[in-house]
């Protein structure tokens, strides 16, 4: 059975938010406008969503929680994520219940030790993976017949960034799309990844400096790779933590517009990647690229 988790007053406020957007509009029309798309992106999606922890422990991570939307059609894709150095759900969930609400099943991860470097998260974030495929296949699971095994992601922050690339590098074959945010990996080398990749970085990173961090690492993404690079002028290690909330809205699009267009296949999204949609964030990016 479902167990849904104590609300406490951060997640009950998510829910109520989530519970407030328009569901009578779950699908946007297919010549949405910049505007609406953009604006649609930017804030919690159409779905109500639900959170639960009662899934089956794996020893990779520790605790775990997996946000999923109610009345979708279709199947969904799933996400996991994990936190950076020292840190927690907490920290980065806000992307769990974001990422729902536009139709997502997405794992939040806690490592088993806090501390744990780059490569244990990858590892952590591939078993993250093995469960959301699992939930779809464990009757009683509230996600029981609703996952697309073949549309997995992966993101995290700084040190869980270094591992979503790693997890990125080592298995792009079981994986649709990769998410790092202000990435740490020293001399990170990620050539063998074959899947789309937005690395999110911040200009004045002083824990992960994007020189030595997030700008090598994308770089080092072979061409033919589809892949961006979102730099936030001025932005400091935690540019898409719960803690910026005020950014929400533009980090989110930018994540949310990725893995619809490249776990979706949905082209309408391909337009945040292009000069035109780039044109509302063109004061806050101190660099930008795209490639494929
Ligand atoms: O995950 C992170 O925030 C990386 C921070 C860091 O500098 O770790 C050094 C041991």
């Amino acid at each position: 059975m479902q167990s849904l988790l104590p609300l406490r007053t951060a997640r009950f406020g998510t829910l109520v938010l989530a519970a407030l957007a328009l569901h009578a509009c779950t699908t946007l029309p297919s010549d949405i406008s910049d505007d609406a798309l953009i604006d649609a992106a930017s804030r919690q999606g159409p779905y109500q969503i639900r959170a639960y922890t009662s899934m089956p422990d794996a020893p990779e991570y520790g605790d775990a929680t997996l946000y999923y939307p109610l009345d979708t059609e279709g199947l969904l894709g799933g996400v996991a994520i994990a936190p950076g150095f020292t840190e927690r759900q907490r920290h980065i969930n806000w992307w769990g219940s974001r990422l729902a609400t536009h139709g997502y099943a997405v794992l939040v991860l806690d490592t088993n030790d806090p501390r744990e470097r780059p490569e244990a998260r990858a590892q952590a974030l591939m078993a993250a993976i093995g469960t959301l495929r699992a939930e779809g296949e464990r009757v009683g699971s509230p996600l029981f017949g609703r996952i697309d095994a073949d549309r997995m992601a992966v993101m995290g922050h700084s040190m869980g960034g270094g591992g979503a690339l790693l997890a990125a590098n080592g298995y792009s074959d079981e994986l649709s799309a990769a998410i790092p945010f202000t990435s740490w990996q020293p001399e990170g080398n990620f050539s063998d990844i074959s899947i789309p990749t937005l690395v999110i970085a911040g200009q004045a990173d002083d824990i992960a400096p994007v020189a030595e961090h997030a700008w090598p690492h994308y770089l080092s993404i072979p061409a033919g790779t589809p892949k961006a690079f979102v730099e936030l002028e001025d932005g400091d290690h935690f540019v898409a933590n719960n803690s910026a909330s005020s950014l929400h809205g533009l980090m989110g699009r930018y994540g949310i517009a990725w893995l619809k267009l490249h776990m979706d296949g949905d082209e309408r999204y391909r337009r945040f990647f292009t000069d035109s949609a780039r044109q509302p964030d063109a004061a806050s990016l101190s660099r930008y690229e795209f490639g494929e």
